[in-house]
């Protein structure tokens, strides 16, 4: 844990040398586990400076033996963070004989065991944990895997590509070959040995070559492995219709895995998983979860053209895999499911978490320009936003052109690692436009807030559109340019319905793209006989803030009747963000809560019409306290949580019976199953079912504890659990708590939302209940789901208890974060973003927060949590 270093994209320089080809071989113990590894080395043309040494990348090895062409080789230094080796000849087969201990291994990162089972994961700079080695992406090889392990332990022992040879060994040991055909940067290397027993299917491609998919899971887990396999086809097929591609091995595996510090990993061939996000059964999962499951393993699919056939030339270039890849897998998503409601839910997403990241001390562009500890940067930023940046290139171009555009790089760049600018260039070649001034989105942090201003002239019967553009200053970044936002709207008559759109004499339709370049800009809309309603940003065409002050009038008319799904459900929150932020004035100054009456007209006109259920279940949910907070420039915790209750008891209270009469009205009495329907009438029947609980009145209590005990699926009987155990008598949980926890012991994935309901109650005593978890046997700091479940949930999903006045909340937070540090510090790192969140919090709260950060920075750190915590006690 030495003083961390920062790396700069501007420093960039291709390798020494290029690697055509590694042969591995690993012989797996737990405590000792030997790598051999020769890797067939060649100067690279594009460094052709006269002797550069080789600097290998190394970390935690216990270095045995160096040999170069056969021979023993002494000219080399061990350095910090690897090995140099000077004078080497042009060409040479380079060997090195390593020790490294996987039960040891609490980082997760390299080699490491879980559950019993050896496992690996590479990405971002895992692989030198492994074996000396050039560990950055644009350096790609052919790799080939001998394996080795005790038979009876480690049946099962998986690499990437196709399996060669496989044999027995003395003293009960057994060993097998893997060969990639496809060269690879060694973060999408993988390895796996463990009693493992597989699901398996087959997949037909379009050009009709046969692939075997096999799911690697330990056998009481066997029965959860289908629908992974239904999704994995599903994307397959997908992304073969949408954007051409096949998949080019003859084997798809996956794995899942226990302990896993995020939720899968792309590596060629062999996708190693979080059972979290691969396995699901509806007596255990949620449709939330089957959901994630479906678009994670698309997501790692996808990623096969989108990051392994065409990788990164640099991490900076993160986002040109992971955007993309986001991008993908948002659009195969909102083709199996409803596109509206899909939108609206990446948008929450977006609008809570990435905007609060880029209003915050670790604010950072799409690309960075520079990091400590890459790992930091798998962020929502680089994840969602640049998603954003590439659905906004295909809004832009069009999808032809767009899709001819993706054509184009994946073939012109096959085999390769590149850059963003790359990607941007194959778009911009094949529509013709201009896209400098777009970069800047790659470029500059911040959220842009977009101000409208609107004129209607009777006389010369124009509407005069104006938008203004402003970035706030982020860390390092004072100065922002004026981006190309592509504003998607219509303009609505009266009745909120379409108008035709006229601009410069130009008929264009119900709906058009206009395209802001300027900090300021005016659209002039003709020949119209009354001052329209625009309804903007349709779709969330861009990822700004809007400020576009509408009347209640207005608002409702576009929750009722825009014909932009996104833009109704829209409306809906900005009714309630107001109604709530009068609640909250309402509160400082001490005065009555009084409900504003718009905001339960909305909800009365909204339960008349059940036509499309799982988009009703959106509309009748109030934004979030983490959305209602972002509204603010001085946040006032409690205020906002006492408003938001009060709203939602007084919205339960009015329309009982309406809400129990469409509760009954889609409790469909039927089997489970994975239909649209029923999908939408759980998703709205549990909506309702927590408003009548919000009532606090027996009947409910009694409706939720018959669906607890009767519900045939988890979707139900964790939804109910989660009314009663959210209800303010604590008691009212309590029976039900326990039952689920007998119930469920031994399912560890299960045992995690029993956790979670847990300490997101929104009382006093979530606390206490998370300390007292904390010492449940189910629980563990070393598996980071747990510490999801319970850290995670509480400081993420309990806004109001987590800032307790008292501080104690931060107080358990840093302290898990201290204790982290040295288990896990990639885990340590995400979970101490919550306190470094204090630049909007009151005086008081701000104090308690820096002073647990310096608490933390006070501590022997690692470079994973030194780089956020320095980062936010600098602003
Ligand atoms: N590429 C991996 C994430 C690796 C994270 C390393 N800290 C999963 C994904 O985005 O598909
Ligand atoms: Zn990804």
């Amino acid at each position: 844990m030495s003083q961390p270093s920062t790396i700069h994209l501007k420093d960039y320089l291709p390798p020494a040398f290029l690697i055509d080809q590694v042969e591995l071989d690993v012989d797996l113990h737990l405590e000792n586990t030997r790598v051999v590894s020769r890797l067939h080395l060649r100067r690279n043309p594009q460094r052709p400076e006269p002797g550069l040494p080789l600097e290998l990348h190394g970390q935690e090895l216990t270095l045995h033996s160096i040999q170069v062409n056969g021979a023993p080789f002494s000219d080399y230094q061990l350095t910090e963070s690897g090995i140099t080796l000077h004078h080497l000849p042009d060409q040479a087969v380079l060997e090195t004989q390593v020790e490294i201990s996987p039960a040891q291994n609490t980082a997760l990162e390299g080699l490491y065991i879980s559950g019993g089972h050896f496992c690996t994961q590479c990405e971002a700079e895992g692989f030198r944990r492994i074996t000396y080695y050039l560990d950055r992406p644009d350096v790609l090889a052919r790799f080939r895997t001998r394996i080795s392990a005790d038979a009876a332990r480690y049946p099962v022992l998986l690499s990437n590509g196709n399996l060669i040879e496989q044999g027995q060994l003395e003293g009960g040991r057994h060993f097998v070959c893997w060969e990639d055909p496809f060269p690879k940067p060694a973060y999408l290397f993988a390895l796996v040995g463990g009693q493992l027993h597989a699901v398996k299917d087959q997949f037909t491609t379009l050009s009709g070559r046969k692939v075997a998919l096999e799911l690697w899971v330990e056998e009481e887990n066997l029965h959860k492995g289908q629908h992974a396999l239904t999704s994995l086809k599903k994307a397959m097929q997908w992304d073969e219709t949408v954007y051409g591609r096949e998949y080019d091995l003859d084997i798809y595996m996956i794995v899942a895995v226990n302990d896993f510090n995020m939720g899968a990993m792309e590596n060629k061939g062999l996708n190693i998983f979080n059972s979290a996000c691969v396995l699901a059964d509806p007596k255990s999962a949620t449709d939330r979860a089957f959901h994630r499951v479906e678009s994670v393993v698309a997501h790692e699919y996808f990623h096969n053209w989108s990051g392994n056939r065409v990788t990164c030339r640099d991490w900076f270039q993160l986002s040109l895999k992971e955007g993309f890849t986001v991008f993908r897998d948002q659009q195969f998503s909102a083709d199996q499911h409803s596109a509206a409601v899909e939108r609206i839910q990446n948008v929450a997403l977006l609008r809570t978490a990435q905007f609060a990241e880029d209003a915050g001390p670790t604010a950072h562009p799409v690309r960075p320009e520079s990091y400590i500890e890459i790992n930091n940067f798998y962020t929502l930023t680089i994840y969602e936003k640049g998603a954003e940046i590439v659905r906004m290139l295909a809004e832009l171009l069009g999808w032809p052109t767009f899709r001819r555009g993706s054509d184009l790089y994946f073939e012109r760049f096959d085999g390769q690692a590149v850059t963003i600018e790359d990607f941007v260039a194959c778009m911009a070649e094949v529509s013709g436009q201009d896209l400098s001034q777009f970069m800047r989105w790659y470029h500059q942090a911040g959220t842009p807030q977009l101000r409208v201003e609107r004129h209607y002239d009777p006389a010369a019967r124009t509407f005069t559109l104006t938008l203004h553009q402003q970035t706030p200053p982020t860390p390092g970044q004072s100065d922002k340019q004026p981006l190309l936002i592509p504003v998607k709207l219509g303009l609505l008559d009266a009745q909120g319905q379409d108008l035709p759109l006229i601009l410069k004499g130009e008929a264009l339709g119900d709906e058009t793209v206009i395209h802001l370049r300027e900090a300021s800009q005016s659209w002039v809309f003709e020949q119209l006989d009354a001052a329209p309603l625009p309804s903007l940003l349709r779709g969330f065409s861009a990822p700004v803030k809007l400020d576009y002050p509408r009347t209640d009038a207005e608002l409702a008319l576009q929750l009722t009747q825009d014909s932009d799904g996104f833009n109704r459900w829209e409306a809906g929150q900005k009714l309630a963000l107001n109604a709530i932020d009068a609640l909250i004035q309402q509160q400082q100054q001490g005065q009555d809560l009084q409900l504003h009456p718009s905001l339960v007209s909305a909800f009365a006109a909204l339960l008349q019409d059940h036509q499309d259920p799982m988009m009703l279940a959106e509309l009748l949910q109030l934004p979030s306290e983490a959305y209602i907070a972002e509204q603010y420039a001085c946040v006032d915790i409690d205020a906002i949580h006492i408003a938001r209750d009060y709203a939602r008891k007084m919205l339960a209270t009015r329309f009982y019976d309406a809400f129990l009469a469409l509760y009954q009205r889609f409790d469909l009495q039927a089997p489970w199953s994975a239909e649209p329907e029923q999908l939408a009438a759980r998703q709205l029947k549990n909506t309702c079912l927590a408003y009548l609980v919000a009532t606090e009145s027996e009947a409910a209590f009694t409706l939720a504890q018959q669906q607890f005990e009767q519900a045939d699926n988890m979707t139900d009987q964790l939804a109910a659990l989660t009314a009663l155990a959210h209800a303010e008598d604590p008691a009212q949980g309590q029976a039900a708590l326990r039952a689920f926890e007998q119930r469920w012991q031994q399912d560890a994935l299960v045992m995690d939302s029993w956790f979670s309901v847990q300490v997101t109650r929104p009382y006093a005593d979530a606390l206490d209940r998370l300390h007292q978890l904390k010492t449940h046997p189910a629980f563990s700091m070393k598996n980071p789901n747990k510490v999801r479940a319970l850290l995670g949930a509480f400081c993420q999903q309990n806004p109001s208890r987590f800032h307790r006045r008292d501080g104690a909340g931060y107080a358990a937070l840093a302290d898990a974060v201290i204790e982290l540090n040295q288990l896990n510090p990639q885990i340590a790192a995400r979970l101490v973003l919550p306190l470094t969140r204090h630049q909007r919090m009151d005086d008081h709260r701000k104090a308690q927060m820096k002073a647990e950060l310096q608490r933390i920075q006070d501590q022997p750190l690692s470079p994973d949590v030194y780089e956020v915590v320095s980062k936010a006690l600098a602003s």
